[in-house]
């Protein structure tokens, strides 16, 4: 049988817009998820949404919306972002999900029936943004010390938790076992500035908003948001449900993953929480470090956001999940620019992967047609490849365990480097050339080919697009797992080897960083205008548009996007939302034909869409191409294909 892994992300507050840093632990996760899948473990991979509390209640009534209606949208979306990222979870909890909240009453009633919770009056300091409670020596300045920001002096009737009970026990864990919390640095601050600077009960209810889920024998109070939360991690796999055969098999979780700020609510009173229910406590927690943007942490409510629809949307969703792959040393902070983010595809992705690519396949099909003889002549620089080739599991699986992630990428990286530089030396097209050296080239040949399936094997745990990409160059598909798949010389040579579209585009660093921040400066326009309601501008009449050669209209990418979604953007009479599948990935396409249209009526179409068109921010919603429509006296028409041909279709 399996041995089973639980991975979990935290659950994220639908509060704002989602940014790259915001994909940090759930990429990573995914990362992690992926590759134990193709390790053999029976994986399952948790996340989702914190819906509850007062910060997400104050946001929704600011938009002037209903709460739920209001999580429910941002959810969609979110949703959507994993979608892109191809974020291989298994469940995705919501804390308005029926079954976690009654699980949640349940676990409440219970530490209440058992003397862990008992009703009490709560003075002190609350910080809405961090849904954190604090006392007046804790603050900084006045201010809260997780985030900087004003609190608000709180009173009121409140069941507390006896957090001060366990103090012994959750010092003697984290100081006893030091696989439970990690980094190191993480387990000194929660001992010196937490337990041993000694733990108080914790409020556990509120009264002063509704926005919760009600204590079931007191409804007046709602459930401290951080409890309803933290239960997540048991309730997904149906614990206190009618049935807990997940919970059975999975809990207690093998990681719990999060960014460094949250690990206090992690590591003291989740722990407590569990060891009151008489459950085991997961195996580890570890605290990731921040994407910074200059000094700042990257924020839904600092507004200094980095769109990841727009920079998967335009540099592919590889590229955003190797960025932060790669360049964030784990466990530490990283600083987002786009210059970093821009100079690492090119150096890694376009340069070193990509090129080894094209270059083999180039030669294969150039000097041998597509195969690659049986006849091979091998030398000692390609028994030190077979043995780099061998031995790059090995490292990557133990760096994996260590939740070495950017270590991890860059042992296959170093395999690649290493096929490039021996491109150069066993000169492959001087073989070419040379009378009786056939034997040996196709022996190079089938080295890099080699170098690259192998390559593409563990990247599919990192880079799944990338992954099927090479891999489908090389005539030969995606495995489940590495077992059997991961040595040299698989390949027989009779696969059919295809030089297909550059991986990365190489990218004119200068020119892009000046169209990235011609992006953002259109995006928070649209931003501010919609905060504004401004009307948009009048239409002015075109002018006769001049003669174009084919070559201009070569430039434009038409395909067939299917729509699988559509509904009205908000606050706007014109615009629809469309997510269309492109066969390549599902955009998000903003239209303004909401006066001709349905959204009923467009889902399921497949419609003729501009694929190559720069992303635009249109209503405040992203959008990543142009639907094309046909337009007379009575209004428009969709341009449609005369018979179904599937999302992706090339139009020529
Ligand atoms: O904290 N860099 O949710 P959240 C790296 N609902 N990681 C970042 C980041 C950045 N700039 N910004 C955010 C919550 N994150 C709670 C969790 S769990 C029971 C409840 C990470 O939406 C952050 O560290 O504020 C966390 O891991 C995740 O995004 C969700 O944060």
């Amino acid at each position: 049988m399996k041995e089973k892994y639980y991975i979990t992300t935290p659950i994220y507050y639908p509060s704002g817009a989602w940014h790259i840093g915001t994909c940090y632990t759930t990429v990573v996760c995914d990362a992690l998820a992926r590759f134990k899948r193709m390790d053999g473990y029976d994986v399952f991979y948790l996340t989702g949404t914190d819906e509850h509390g007062q910060k997400i209640e104050k946001i929704a009534a600011a938009a002037g919306e209903d709460t739920k209606k209001f999580v429910d949208k941002r959810v969609e979306n979110l949703i959507q972002l994993w979608k892109v990222l191809n974020i291989s979870y298994d469940k995705f909890i919501r804390t308005t999900d029926e079954q976690h909240e009654k699980a949640v009453q349940k676990i409440f009633t219970k530490l209440y029936e058992q003397g862990d919770i008992y009703k009490s009056e709560y003075e002190g300091w609350y910080c809405t943004p961090c849904e954190s409670f604090w006392t007046k020596t804790q603050l900084k300045d006045g201010k809260c010390p997780d985030c900087g920001r004003e609190v608000e002096l709180t009173k009121e009737s409140s069941y507390f938790f006896r957090l001060s009970k366990y103090r012994d026990k959750l010092i003697d864990l984290i100081e006893n076992d030091p696989d439970f919390l990690q980094p190191k640095s993480r387990r000194n601050e929660m001992l010196n500035n937490f337990l041993k600077a000694g733990l108080t009960d914790l409020a556990v209810s509120r009264t002063s908003f509704k926005w919760g889920v009600p204590v079931p024998f007191d409804p007046d109070h709602v459930v401290y948001v951080w409890v309803d939360a933290l239960t997540n991690y048991i309730t997904a796999l149906g614990y206190m449900s009618d049935d807990e055969e997940l919970f059975r098999k999975y809990w207690p979780a093998d990681l719990h993953m999060m960014g460094k700020e949250i690990v206090r609510f992690h590591s003291i009173i989740w722990p407590a929480m569990l060891m009151a229910l008489g459950l085991p406590l997961p195996k580890k927690v570890y605290g990731h470090g921040w994407l910074m943007l200059g000094s700042d942490k990257i924020s839904k409510s600092k507004g200094n956001i980095v769109d990841p629809f727009i920079l998967s949307g335009r540099y592919g969703v590889d590229s955003v999940r190797y960025y932060l792959l790669r360049e964030v040393p784990f466990g530490a902070d990283g600083a987002y620019s786009n210059y970093s983010f821009l100079s690492r595809i090119n150096a890694d992705l376009c340069n070193s992967l990509g090129n080894l690519l094209s270059r083999t396949t180039a030669m294969i099909n150039q000097y041998f047609g597509g195969k690659i003889p049986a006849e091979r002549e091998a030398t000692e620089f390609d028994a030190e490849l077979e043995a780099l080739i061998n031995g790059v599991y090995g490292k990557v699986k133990k760096d994996m365990e260590e939740l070495l992630v950017p270590e991890a990428l860059n042992e296959i990286f170093t395999l690649v480097n290493r096929a490039n530089k021996y491109i150069d030396e066993t000169t492959p097209w001087l073989l070419a050339k040379e009378e009786g050296k056939k034997a040996r080239l196709a022996s190079v040949l089938y080295h890099l080919a080699e170098t690259l399936r192998v390559a593409g094997v563990m990247l599919e745990a990192f880079l799944p697009e990338t992954a099927g990409k090479i891999l489908a160059d090389l005539g030969t598909d995606v495995c489940d797992v590495f077992e059997g798949n991961v040595s040299y010389g698989k390949l027989t040579g009779e696969e059919n080897f295809v030089k297909g579209a550059p991986l990365f585009p190489r990218i004119d660093i200068n020119k892009e960083l000046a169209n990235m921040e011609k992006i953002a400066e259109e995006a928070a326009k649209a931003k501010e205008e919609k905060k504004e309601g401004k009307p948009a501008e009048p239409k002015k009449e075109e002018p006769a548009k001049a003669e174009i050669g084919i070559e201009d209209f070569a430039k434009i990418e038409l395909k067939i996007g299917k729509i699988l979604t559509a509904e009205k953007v908000e606050k706007s009479k014109k615009l629809l939302h469309f997510s269309v599948d492109t066969g390549d990935r599902v955009r998000s396409i903003v239209s303004g034909v909401a006066k001709y249209f349905t959204p009923e009526e467009m889902v399921g179409k497949e419609v003729v869409v501009v694929a190559n068109l720069k992303p635009a921010t249109l209503g405040g919603v992203l959008s990543e191409g142009m639907i094309l429509f046909a337009e007379n006296a009575d209004g428009l028409a969709t341009v449609e294909p005369g018979r179904p041909v599937g999302g992706g279709s090339t139009v020529s």
